[in-house]
């Protein structure tokens, strides 16, 4: 369950990150194997497994996290020039299954991502 993810234990303060934002809905904490010299993971509290187990119920919560992220993201000083990744599946590259948004900046970025 998605309660059970180490991201559980993070919203429920069983085990330590560096939170650099909360509210009632989402969290944001930095990434502890940074892709960048910033890095931080925006996280709804709901336990939603991964984007495609959201539901139009999720409508508005899955809007808040963008513009949580694009707040965060200025926050963090690159509010102008950053980039969102959200794994969806293990081949892709989703490791921990609660849904979350990478937000990267402070360095460039290539495209198409690896
Ligand atoms: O991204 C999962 C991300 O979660 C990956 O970049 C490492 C990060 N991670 C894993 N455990 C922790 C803890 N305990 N604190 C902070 N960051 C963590 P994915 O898209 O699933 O590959």
């Amino acid at each position: 369950m998605a309660e059970d993810t180490i991201f559980g234990k993070i919203i429920r303060r069983e085990i330590p990150a560096a939170i650099v934002y909360e509210d009632d809905l989402c969290l944001a904490f930095k990434d502890v194997n940074p892709q960048a010299p910033v890095h931080v993971l925006l996280i709804p509290k709901k336990p939603l497994p991964q984007l495609s187990a959201a539901t139009p119920e999720d409508h508005a919560l899955l809007g808040h996290l963008l513009l949580k992220a694009k707040e965060v993201a200025a926050d963090l000083g690159i509010g102008d020039q950053f980039r969102l990744v959200i794994n969806n599946g293990a081949e892709v590259g989703q490791t921990v299954f609660h849904l979350h948004l990478h937000i990267l900046g402070d360095r460039p970025f290539s495209w198409p991502p690896g």
